[in-house]
């Protein structure tokens, strides 16, 4: 297979994750694009790459790269994306694929059109106990579903000296704690449970008025002093869905909770059984029964579904975590460009579908009201 040529856009901490996914499913990493000039010259040194590109132009018009990754600041994404797809380069943009709704159709309706492969890196799905939920699901082990539930916790805003530029909406969106990770949450939930959000009563909350200087990337120390800036961004929200079939899903997300680095946690309740997992746990599937006989799934290449058994590229007890499951993405991703059709890609049209959500959820907020999803 002919090694991708690819191109990284933004150069923070998920630049950094991308880059690693990229060169360990075989592409080669030929140049990349930052804030600023000085700092892209700085990162092509440290990551030994050969080109530090000035601007989005110098990227799409570089003909040794086939795929741009875009990790930019959110504001951002509907730009560089578009470039790319336009220049006939196929793209992995980070989420929320756009701060809108109308940007995120825009961009769906041209990757489309173009026929590229347009990817979006709802990397949750790459866990093989999450594919074991679904495929368990699917295959009607836990009957018809009764309730739906979870939450998506971190901490790295709790401290009012951190700031960051996805509390800025100009920069991060309307939305902050649910577009950056209430987003993963509904797209995993929909993916594994099989039923679509029809409808959802939200609230935000910002619990920290003011924070220090705004930095760069997350999950960073705080900056020490500078003048303290008003926060309009929620730090925490609580959602209740109804899906198609008339479930209720009820989901919690905060970036202010001390102790939870990163957990995604949900619970999914049928007639006949139910199933939990929890990102921070991710080698095992709790799958509960009503007459005690509780199991705890361990993953491993040696059991369960065949997604399953595909991703755990280890033995049972050498854990896999988040990393795995980016590098997964990005290697379907290039699969994908290859011309193979690996299941439970996500897609342009699911970071629509997520945009869509995000933005019914914001107006519910605003109106107070159960608003319609579709
Ligand atoms: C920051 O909250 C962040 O990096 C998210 O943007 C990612 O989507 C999530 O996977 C980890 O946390």
């Amino acid at each position: 297979m002919r090694k991708l040529g690819i191109a990284i856009v933004g150069t923070g901490m998920i630049g950094a994750v991308h880059r690693r996914a990229a060169l360990l499913a075989g592409a080669e990493v030929r140049g990349v694009a930052a804030s600023s000039p000085q700092r892209a010259h700085d990162v092509a040194q440290s990551w030994n790459v050969p080109r530090a590109y000035r601007d989005i132009e110098e990227v799409v018009g570089d003909p040794q790269v086939q795929v741009v990754h875009v990790c930019t600041p959110n504001h951002l994404h509907r730009a560089m994306a578009q470039a790319a797809l336009q220049a006939g380069k196929h793209v992995i943009c980070e989420k929320p694929l756009a701060t809108t709704l109308e940007d995120a159709r825009a961009l769906a309706a041209l990757a489309a059109s173009t026929g590229l492969v347009a990817t979006i890196p709802f990397v949750y799905r790459y866990h093989p106990v999450v594919r074991e939920a679904r495929a368990r699901i699917a295959q009607g082990e836990l009957g018809p579903l009764h309730l739906i539930h979870g939450s998506y916790l971190q901490n790295w805003l709790l401290d009012p000296a951190s700031n960051n530029w996805r509390v800025d909406p100009a920069q991060g969106g309307a939305s902050r704690v649910f577009a950056d990770i209430g987003s993963h949450w509904c797209d995993l939930v929909e993916w594994v449970g099989g039923e679509r959000f029809v409808d959802v009563t939200a609230a935000f909350a910002t619990v920290i008025a003011e924070r220090g200087t705004l930095t760069g990337q997350s999950f960073t120390t705080p900056a020490a002093g500078g003048a303290m800036q008003a926060v309009s961004s929620e730090d925490v929200a609580a959602a209740m869905f109804r899906t198609s079939a008339g479930t209720l899903a009820s989901l919690t997300v905060s970036q202010v909770s001390a102790g939870r680095h990163n957990r995604l946690w949900f619970e999914i309740d049928g007639a006949k059984a139910s199933v939990a997992f929890n990102q921070e746990d991710a080698e095992r599937l709790w799958i509960g029964r009503p007459d005690q006989r509780e199991e705890v799934f361990v993953r491993g290449p040696g059991a369960g579904s065949a997604e399953q058994r595909r991703l755990s590229v280890l033995p049972a007890g050498h854990a896999q975590g988040y990393g795995h499951c980016f590098e997964a993405f990005v290697a379907d991703t290039y699969r994908a460009i290859e011309g193979e059709r690996p299941q439970g890609l996500p897609t342009f049209e699911d970071g629509l579908r997520s945009a869509r959500i995000v933005d019914r959820v914001i107006a519910s907020a605003r109106t107070r009201a159960w608003t319609p999803i579709d």
